[in-house]
Formats: structure tokens, sequence, C-alpha cells
């Protein structure tokens, strides 16, 4: 066959197969959703962002929130949600239960939810910024999450107080992360620290495996305790 009959023919081909295409998969708003899926996950295939939260169709169903709930979305801290996120069944707040849910603001202004994390270790520390081996401690979780972030390790490190014992607000929860990637929540008047992750001084620092079970409450986490039960 001569290279004009094969073009000749790739070209009927085409015109052969478009009436078809018209029927083919199409993902008309460019949010990673198809058409034809939409209507499954009460989306718009119309509207790239059919809750108006910032944040794609298809990125918040890749991401286990839901598109149609603006009070749901990926985080901006960039911290993924674990697909096992509505499976979890809290207990109590006591070594060898399942971690109950609990939720604070973050730095980011993110409502951040402790069972988002189903999937990852998790240290959950409480300081405020009056106390000094609160301070000192953040030079731990730095390093905890430097050598363990990328095998599925998460920290909550909830904050009680400002420096002259007053409430937390925005600009302490950003001051008080310095920069760190981990979650820092604001806990005025311990709503979530005082379920039973306090039962002393401060810092308070408790490991909760993935899965949600309380490994170490109100202890002394260390290196080799996080190592035993990352996921990966
Ligand atoms: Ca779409
Ligand atoms: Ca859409
Ligand atoms: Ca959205
Ligand atoms: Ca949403």
């Amino acid at each position: 066959m001569t290279r004009t009959l094969i073009l000749a023919s790739l070209l009927g081909a085409t015109v052969a197969c478009a009436p078809a295409e018209v029927d083919m998969p199409f993902d008309g708003d460019g949010d990673g959703l198809m058409d034809d899926v939409e209507a499954n996950y009460g989306t718009l295939p119309d509207n790239p962002d059919s809750d108006d939260d910032g944040w794609l169709d298809g990125e918040e169903i890749d991401g286990f929130t839901d598109p149609t709930d603006p009070a749901d979305h990926p985080y901006t801290g960039g911290w993924g949600i674990g697909a096992c996120r509505n499976d979890v069944a809290g207990e109590t707040v006591a070594v060898g239960s399942v971690a109950p849910n609990f939720e604070g603001v973050d730095q980011f202004g993110d409502t951040v939810r402790l069972h988002d994390f189903c999937h990852n270790a998790v240290l959950i520390v409480t300081g405020s910024e009056w106390c000094g081996p609160c301070q000192s401690y953040r030079s731990t979780m730095a390093s905890y999450w430097a050598d363990y972030h990328e095998r599925g390790f998460m920290i909550i490190d909830l904050l009680l107080e400002t420096a002259d014992g007053s409430a937390i607000d925005q600009e302490a929860l950003v001051r008080w992360a310095d920069g760190h990637e981990y979650a820092v929540l604001d806990d005025t008047n311990g709503p979530i620290s005082h379920q039973g992750y306090v039962n002393g001084g401060i810092p308070a620092i408790s490991l909760i495996a993935p899965g949600g079970e309380i490994v170490i409450l109100d202890g002394s986490p260390s290196a080799s305790d996080i190592e035993a039960i990352l996921p990966w």
C-alpha cells in the first residue's frame, strides 16, 4: 500500500468513527470527572466546582471529600485524607480504645478532623505559648516530621493559650506553627485536650495508630514508638 493510500484509509477510518465519538465520555467542565459520572456524585457536569468551595469536583473525589458540601474539602495544609475517614467508630480517650473524632480550626482557617487521618500514625501534642517546655518540644516535633512525614506520620498540635494567657486566634496559630507543616489547632479552653489528652502538665503528648487506636496517652512517645506504627 502506498503512503497516500494508507493516509486515505486512516482518514477514512477517522470519518467513519466520528459519529460514535459524540457518545464518548467527555469532561465538559474540565474538573477531572466525565460528564456521565458527575450525576453519580451529585455534581454538575457544567460546573467544575459544584459546591463553590474552591476545589474542583474531581479533586474532591480524589481527596475523599464531599464535592457537594462546601464545608468539606481537601486541606489547604496539603495533608492527605484517608478513605477510611467515615468508617472509624470512635470509642473513648483511653489506651487501647479508638479515639473519638474531634475537630478544630487550623493555622489556615480550615476545620481539621482527627478521623480524616485514620490512615496515619498521629502524634497529638497539647501546649501553650507561655510554656517553655512546649516551645522546646517543637524542635522534637520538627525532627519527627522531617523523619516520618513521608511514611504516613501526622502531627496535630493543640494550642490552649497565648503567651499572656489569652484565647487563641488565627494570628497565634500562624505564629505557633512558625512555618512548620503539621497542623496547629485552636484549643482555647481545651474542648479537645480536656477530653482526656491532658491529665497533668503540658506539653501533653499522645500517639494514635492507623485505624485510630490510642497507643500512648499523655506519655512520652519515642522515635521507636512512632516507627513501630508507621503505615508505610
Ligand atoms: Ca466534569
Ligand atoms: Ca463538575
Ligand atoms: Ca468543590
Ligand atoms: Ca466540598
